[in-house]
């Protein structure tokens, strides 16, 4: 195994190379998304040129992996992520001067362009469609902002979007199902590892425990003629200490627990820390998740609530992950 931050794995080499090679198996056996090599081009520049120039990377997952059920997939198993947290957790890092790999579900929520889809969704629907305007000679749509709606603080966010993006700050890339963002997890992993403890990954995804092996999927949709379908499930190769002892070791690693059962979340958040090396957990409960959480490391539990109600949760997350970090640079042996 290789040496880490210095504080002793709490894992067996033995048990990580026994992890590392049934996830070689799976990945081998996985058909590699086509633009798995474009994105290996870009993640590898961006992070040579910002660690170059003396910027902190973020690697940031986010969002939830869909399980196809077939190769050529009709139907798929999803979860409950709406990728919020990380699209959140992605801006108050850029916000503090990070560069940005985010890796994140298609469709769920992106960094600056989220605050469109409040805008436009459920009770602000009609507000925001009346502050758009059309001019008739061209066409063109603006939006003429009222300082009491949603439009307001969409002007702002998409100020900052096309700043941050402009800047070359933000590379976003994508993932639909689990096998997609296994590869793409393990390609970010060894584009970011140059990078050393300068690099931080926050791995907020919400990826499935359960999935059907390639060498057992279906090539073709799933006949219904032969009555009810029984779905006997695989427990999907554990990623997590393959990607921080082999894959990024010298990294900072930020790993998320979600429970629905408030008994066993803390111990589960533990277990990581134990199991991977994890130096911090962040720990939340599907209901309560963007007003309350915890930060677990080795040495104990720190509670972080929302300041108030117009501050998200996600800007004291940041906070204490960017002073984690700060702190592991620091500690670092130099280079
Ligand atoms: O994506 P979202 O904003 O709806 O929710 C965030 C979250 C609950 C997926 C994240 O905070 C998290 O806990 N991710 C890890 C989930 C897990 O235990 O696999």
């Amino acid at each position: 195994m290789a040496e880490t931050d210095g504080s002793a794995p709490r894992v067996s080499a033995a048990e990580v190379q026994a992890q590392a090679e049934i996830l070689q198996k799976y990945l081998d056996a996985t058909e590699a998304p086509a633009d798995l090599d474009d994105d290996r081009v870009r993640v590898s520049a961006f992070v040579a040129k910002h660690h170059n120039e003396g910027r902190k990377i973020a690697v940031v997952t986010s969002g939830g992996t869909a399980v196809n059920l077939e190769k050529r997939a009709v139907r798929f198993i999803d979860n409950f992520s709406t990728g919020r947290r990380g699209a959140a957790t992605v801006e108050h890092l850029l916000e503090r001067g990070y560069a940005v790999v985010m890796l994140s579900r298609q469709g769920s929520a992106a960094p600056f362009a989220r605050t469109l889809q409040d805008a436009t969704s459920t009770a602000f629907d009609s507000k925001f469609m009346d502050c758009l305007v059309v001019d008739e000679a061209t066409g063109a749509v603006r939006i003429e902002c009222k300082a009491d709606t949603a439009a307001a603080s969409l002007v702002q966010a998409i100020r900052e979007h096309q700043s941050f993006t402009k800047n070359g700050m933000l590379l976003h890339i994508s993932f639909k199902y689990l096998s997609d963002y296994m590869l793409k997890l393990r390609m970010c992993g060894e584009c970011a590892a140059p990078a050393g403890p300068s690099a931080i990954f926050i791995l907020a995804a919400a990826v499935s425990d359960f999935h059907i092996p390639p060498d057992q999927m279906a090539e073709h949709k799933i006949q219904s003629r032969s009555g009810p379908l029984s779905l006997d499930l695989s427990q999907v190769p554990k990623a997590l200490g393959v990607l921080r002892f082999h894959w990024a070791p010298h990294s900072f690693f930020v790993s998320f627990k979600l429970e629905t059962d408030h008994d066993i979340l803390i111990s589960k958040a533990q277990q990581s820390i134990e199991k991977y090396d994890m130096h911090m957990v962040v720990a939340n409960e599907l209901l309560s998740r963007y007003k309350r959480i915890s930060l677990v490391t080795r040495a104990g539990e720190t509670i972080v609530t929302k300041r108030s109600e117009e501050e998200e949760v996600e800007i004291p997350m940041v906070e204490a992950l960017c002073a984690a970090h700060a702190q592991f640079c620091s500690d670092a042996p130099k280079a």
